[in-house]
């Protein structure tokens, strides 16, 4: 083997073609990285096994930034996931959120439960500061043993729901369960977690002057439980009454419940309530599972196909050429798609 390579080098030298040398230490080089990587994705694996926080860290880094890397640690973890539950809390910015999963974090803990929060931050490529808030929010959790994780939401869609889907992966693996994801709710971010979670909590306020405007815009249909926190503040009990009216009549006959974060109010109920729901979904996770991993493979196919047919575009002729026609006007796009798509399939 050794014998042959030096024989391809040599040759090579001697009638000096850069492309096969290029060749050679790129295969070189490529099986190097292929085996390092490996090595290094056993390596973190075993970390994550053992819940090391610096390793959870990393390997959430690495499935955010989709690197090569990513694939191989799925590969290693994908078979034992699946089995965590996962609560979604969402609702309107600045409706309490952090301050109430800090607080309900510690008492699922004081339950038995082991914590993580992964927070979709969808500010924090603005102002960076709302990681560095949630952290300030959520410190007495992390000392009861909660693992706290912003991730921000920017980018296209797919990438990521990609990216939760994964990192919830590797909170599995690391041994969380329940593994709480906050996001800012209905239309505010790209992401619908209650795609990927098992309970949906809604949180209001009555701080932010939401009404019943604010209620129906979206998000009566998702919530397994509605929380009006900052049930300290003036018009809270007016609010859990339209809440409670008007979500009363929706099918899924959910919960409505009054919380403050601040005082601790109402917390303790909630981990109970939360407890029981998940006790409950336990029997019906697994369909819930296979439709989840259904859409998931789906997102994966579609985006793959989408990124090399927009790489086939790109040096098609047959594109090129309606393109043209479309730009004077000869052929309409529909029609110029209509054919182009043929074309492909
Ligand atoms: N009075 C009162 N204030 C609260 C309560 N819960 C949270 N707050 C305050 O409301 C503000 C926002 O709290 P967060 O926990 O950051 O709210 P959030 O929903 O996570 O906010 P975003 O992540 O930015 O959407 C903070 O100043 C909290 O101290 C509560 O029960 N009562
Ligand atoms: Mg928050």
């Amino acid at each position: 083997m050794q014998y042959k390579q030096i024989i391809i080098l040599t040759s090579c030298f001697v009638h000096f073609r850069p492309r096969t040398l290029f060749n050679i230490i790129s295969g070189i080089t490529t099986r190097f990285i292929v085996y390092s990587l490996s090595d290094f994705s056993m390596d973190i694996v075993a970390e994550l096994k053992k819940g090391n926080r610096r390793a959870i860290a990393r390997a959430i880094s690495i499935v955010e930034n989709n690197e090569k890397e990513a694939k191989l640690i799925i590969k290693k973890i994908f078979k034992s996931s699946g089995k965590s539950m996962k609560i979604g809390i969402t609702g309107p910015a600045g409706a309490g959120k952090s301050t109430l999963i800090n607080r309900t974090s510690i008492e699922l803990n004081k339950l038995g439960y082991k914590t993580a929060v992964l927070a979709i931050d969808p500010t924090s490529h603005i102002t960076g500061g709302a990681i560095l808030g949630d952290r300030v929010r959520m410190t007495e959790s992390t000392d009861s043993g909660t693992y706290i994780r912003s991730m921000a939401s920017r980018g296209a869609t797919g990438a990521i729901s990609l990216s939760l889907r994964n990192s919830i992966r590797i909170l599995e693996y690391a041994g969380f369960d329940p593994i709480i994801i906050e996001s800012v709710g209905a239309g505010q971010t790209e992401v619908d977690i209650e795609k990927v979670v098992d309970i949906t909590v809604v949180v209001f306020n009555p701080n932010t002057g939401d009404n019943i405007q604010t209620i129906k815009a979206g998000l009566t249909e998702i919530g397994d439980v509605y929380l009006i926190n900052k049930s300290d503040l003036p018009g809270s009990n007016q609010l859990f009454d339209s809440v409670r009216d008007f979500i009363g009549m929706s099918e899924k006959n959910p919960i409505v419940m009054l919380t403050s974060a601040k005082s601790n109010k109402g917390v303790t109920d909630f981990a109970r309530k939360l407890e029981e729901l998940m006790k409950a979904r336990k029997k019906t996770k697994v369909k819930e599972e296979e439709s989840r991993l259904d859409s998931e493979l789906r997102d994966i196919v579609l985006n793959n196909v989408k990124s090399k047919v927009s790489t086939m575009l790109d040096s098609s002729k047959s594109y090129a050429s309606y393109l043209k026609k479309v730009r004077s006007k000869k052929i309409d796009p529909f029609e110029a798609a209509d054919k182009i798509s043929k074309g492909l399939m």
